[in-house]
């Protein structure tokens, strides 16, 4: 067995500590992601969808099949099906193929992803979720830089998700955040993909600009307009010229990004995918409106939050539990991300109203949570930068 599995915590603060002795050494990045993660987990949980081309769908309720897709198994995707497709175009597109449309369970999923995040945690020196469903880690001072050992503990990974989860993942493993996710995006599904510090300028050099991390739409169109269509073209750009087109921070980042020469560390620490409060009521009512005014304080919080974090969301939940303690929640998605006290209330008080029209016990308990969440204002490092330029 290798060292760096089941390693024991105790070992990992000391190579924690040693850290900066780990400076000398190629640095050994990897990426973490789930296969196809809100549908796989629902095949798992219902093994006759297997085969079967797999919607987990947000719906908006006006109509039967109104809503979006928020993802899709690879057998869907095969005939076109994507995120954010319109439930009733990927239904056409599936005519005939049996597919299963399966409404999304948030909850389910975040439940999944926090087992999976504790488990890469234990396994890797440093990790960073950047996601429900991944996270860049950090095996420089586990391995001592040696890429044979990397290679070992991210199979290790893979065996420990699919045996404890029963879900598949893909794997990048290089010398910078963007070589690494680019490894995990490249070999999926079920990949593992690494690239040697050698191998890594031949391994960029045809990548098209769009790939790289941090590189949206947008980027890429004034790139490809300025004559620059692969990585290798990028990484031979001239600085000066990069920068008057992209500020100084991102131009200088395009530049090492496409050599594989971005610095930027793997920053421990478990990014909250949601906020959430729930209070109990005074007392147990079927009054909708009584029910939300004693959720004004915690409303607030969820705004405080999301002020304090510079965070916005696209994912409003109403929460409620029933006196027999059943719960039942009612979403709605936004377009674009928001983080207004007005909307948050607004919204709120609206799924309330409509949960109480389905309801036949009384509230007990009530609850919001503001989730898909992104950064906002202040950013603080070039991760929710580029997080933003997505
Ligand atoms: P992704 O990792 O982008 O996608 P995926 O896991 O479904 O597929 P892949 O195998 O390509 O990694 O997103 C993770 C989850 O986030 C996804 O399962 C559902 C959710 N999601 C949305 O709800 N809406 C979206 O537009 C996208 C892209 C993802
Ligand atoms: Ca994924």
């Amino acid at each position: 067995m290798d060292e760096t599995q089941n390693r024991p915590r105790r070992f990992k603060n000391i190579l924690n500590e040693l850290g900066h002795r780990t400076a000398f050494l190629p640095r050994v990045i990897g990426h973490f992601d789930l296969d196809y993660f809100y549908a796989q987990v629902e095949e798992v949980e219902d093994p006759s969808l297997k085969g079967r081309p797999v919607l987990v769908c947000v719906f908006s309720g006006r109509t039967e099949d109104s809503g979006v897709v928020s993802t899709a198994n690879y057998r869907a995707r095969d005939f076109g099906v994507h995120s954010g497709m319109p439930i009733v175009l990927a239904k056409k597109k599936l005519e005939g193929k049996n597919p299963a449309v399966i409404r999304m369970d948030h909850e389910k999923y975040e439940g999944v992803s926090a087992r999976v995040m504790e488990d890469l945690e234990g396994r890797v020196d440093v990790l960073e979720p950047t996601g429900i469903d991944e996270a860049f880690f950090d095996l420089t001072a586990s391995t001592r830089g040696d890429y044979a050992a990397a290679r070992r503990t991210a199979e290790s990974i893979k065996e420990s998700i699919l045996k404890a989860e029963h879900l598949t993942c893909s794997i990048g493993i290089g010398r910078s955040k963007v070589v690494a996710k680019l490894g995990s995006d490249m070999s999926k599904p079920e990949g593992l993909m690494m690239v040697t510090a050698d191998a890594t300028a031949s391994f960029l050099d045809p990548i098209p600009v769009e790939k790289l991390y941090g590189v949206g739409p947008k980027t890429a169109s004034v790139l490809v307009g300025m004559g620059i269509g692969t990585a290798g073209q990028l990484a031979k750009a001239e600085p000066e010229e990069l920068q008057r087109q992209f500020g100084k921070k991102f131009g200088d980042y395009l530049l090492l990004a496409s050599s594989g020469n971005d610095t930027e560390p793997v920053v421990a620490g478990l990014e909250p995918t949601q906020y959430s409060r729930i209070v109990t009521l005074r007392r147990d009512t079927s009054d909708p409106h009584e029910a939300f005014a004693q959720l004004a304080e915690g409303i607030e919080y969820v705004h405080k939050k999301l002020k304090s974090k510079g965070k916005s969301f696209r994912t409003l939940t109403a929460i409620g539990i029933y006196s027999d303690l059943s719960t039942k929640t009612k979403s709605r998605t936004f377009e674009t991300p928001v983080n207004d006290l007005g909307t948050i209330r607004e919204s709120s008080a609206a799924l309330f109203e409509e949960m109480s029209r389905s309801a036949e016990k009384a509230l007990r308990r009530a609850g919001v949570r503001v989730s898909g969440l992104s950064g906002t204002e202040g950013q603080t490092s070039l991760s929710e930068f580029l997080h933003q330029v997505k």
